[in-house]
């Protein structure tokens, strides 16, 4: 079983019930949100502040901020910018709020700038793999999210191939979670997540998704993120990412009922209603 608490910093997450980490973008280009925080070429403050007002205010538990777009196809940030979208911001929600701050990043740099500056967890879809980032997450002592990523942004939708997508990807963290381990990772600061539409096709990804309850069975707490990604789309036959709530919110609950600890969403408010709904009625089955 996994430990029903995660210590991050000077801030405890309860994890006895699904948290939700509310997505903030601070990329121009994010394939469901871009650029929203954007004035012109630059990003935004006043606008940052905001949308982390209001995904607090409807219920995130954890706020993620990233600064590169890792949408299929995206191109690469340089260090310098990454730090640029994301430092201030960070700066500016730890001054404010009382809320656990993670940073979806894969720069080492960005891991001990953003630690230096209060940041409660480190969420990286390249699992640590970028030279100096397993250092620098182990210096941090923050929790850890590690992703599974077939391929890179730029290509990793290019027809990806697995054995068996579900044993493949329960090796590739198992592996990256024994290299933290070494690193000096403390295995209780792990948070594992199979990555949905990372180099995957929509079969992959629904496979996965009915395997959630294998990841959870290796006891660490579990990230889900599927929040309008195309994989909703695909199902439901909606190109447009922002009209993809309703699925999301469904996979959202889907994902907690096979045991995700943390749901990734944009959709705080809606997805905080279904799970507090779901878990009303677990709470009364058990009565
Ligand atoms: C994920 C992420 C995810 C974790 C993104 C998007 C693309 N981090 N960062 N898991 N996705 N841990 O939001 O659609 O699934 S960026």
């Amino acid at each position: 079983m996994s430990a029903l608490s995660l210590k991050c910093r000077d801030k405890v997450l309860d994890l006895s019930r699904p948290a939700i980490m509310g997505i903030v973008n601070l990329t121009p280009d994010s394939f469901s949100d871009g650029g929203q925080l954007y004035a012109g070429s630059k990003l935004s403050q006043s606008k940052a502040l905001v949308v982390i007002e209001k995904i607090l205010k409807d219920g995130a538990n954890i706020v993620d901020i990233g600064g590169e777009s890792t949408r299929p196809g995206a191109t690469e940030v340089s260090e310098q910018q990454e730090l640029d979208r994301v430092l201030p911001i960070l700066e500016l929600i730890v001054s404010r709020f009382d809320t656990l701050v993670s940073v979806d990043t894969s720069t080492a740099v960005v891991m001990r700038e953003a630690t230096a500056k209060g940041a409660h967890l480190i969420n990286d879809v390249r699992a640590l793999r970028r030279e100096g980032a397993i250092e620098a997450a182990a210096q941090s002592g923050l929790p850890v999210c590690l992703m599974h990523m077939q391929n890179q942004p730029q290509t990793m939708q290019f027809e990806p191939v697995y054995q068996d997508v579900v044993v493949d990807v329960l090796a590739f963290l198992a592996s990256r979670k024994q290299d933290c381990i070494d690193a000096g990772i403390a295995a209780e600061k792990i948070i594992l997540d199979p990555g949905f539409g990372f180099g995957k096709t929509l079969a992959h990804n629904l496979t996965l998704f009915n395997a959630i309850d294998q990841f959870v069975a290796s006891g660490h707490p579990v990230l889900v993120g599927v929040s309008r990604k195309a994989m909703i789309g695909q199902v439901l036959g909606i190109e447009d990412s922002s009209k993809r709530l309703i699925g999301s919110v469904m996979m959202a609950v889907l994902a907690a009922q096979r045991g995700a600890a943390i749901l990734r969403v944009h959709d705080v408010l809606e997805t905080k209603q279904a799970i507090d709904v779901w878990q009303t009625m677990i709470i009364k089955e058990e009565d």
